[in-house]
């Protein structure tokens, strides 16, 4: 079964959104495997987003991604990785619609409340930055 890793980033964590984003996720049926809280180390945030290295966005990107604390998950389901992405929305909240997270919930592109995998290997890969096999259950 496919599994993706959803990041809740610092304002989320700050805005006191974790059970509304988390709730919007096990109302569509995914399964939660792997959940934790933790700050992220520079080493890490550059890891996750190796992608966007050089790009004018990543300097800020890092800085905020570190500036706090996350919650890092692991759901599971069918076509969890699209479907995950469904939920979160585009990137830019300005184009993200309402019922998706961003449409929802953020203004700003630069805190946009969620990070979701957006392929199967990007998804083998950010779940190991997190978790080893056998923190995630079943
Ligand atoms: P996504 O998070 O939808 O996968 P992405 O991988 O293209 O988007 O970019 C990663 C993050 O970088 C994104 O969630 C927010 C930030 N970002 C992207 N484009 C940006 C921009 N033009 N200005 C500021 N931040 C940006
Ligand atoms: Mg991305």
């Amino acid at each position: 079964m496919e599994t993706t890793l959803v990041l809740i980033k610092p304002e989320g964590v700050a805005r006191g959104l974790v059970g509304e984003i988390i709730s919007r996720f096990e109302r569509k049926g995914y399964e939660l495997v792997g959940l934790k809280l933790l700050r992220l180390t520079q080493e890490k945030a550059e890891e996750l987003y190796g992608e966007h290295r050089g790009k004018p966005f990543y300097p800020e990107l890092i800085g905020h991604m570190t500036s706090g604390k996350v919650v890092a998950m692991v759901w599971r389901g069918p076509g969890a990785i699209s479907g995950a992405r469904k939920i979160i929305g585009p990137t830019d909240p300005r184009e993200a619609p309402p019922g998706t997270i961003r449409g929802d919930l953020v203004l700003e592109v630069g805190a946009n409340l969620v990070h979701g995998s957006d392929s199967l290997a990007s998804a083998q890969r950010e779940i190991s930055i997190f978790f080893q096999k056998g923190e995630m259950e079943g």
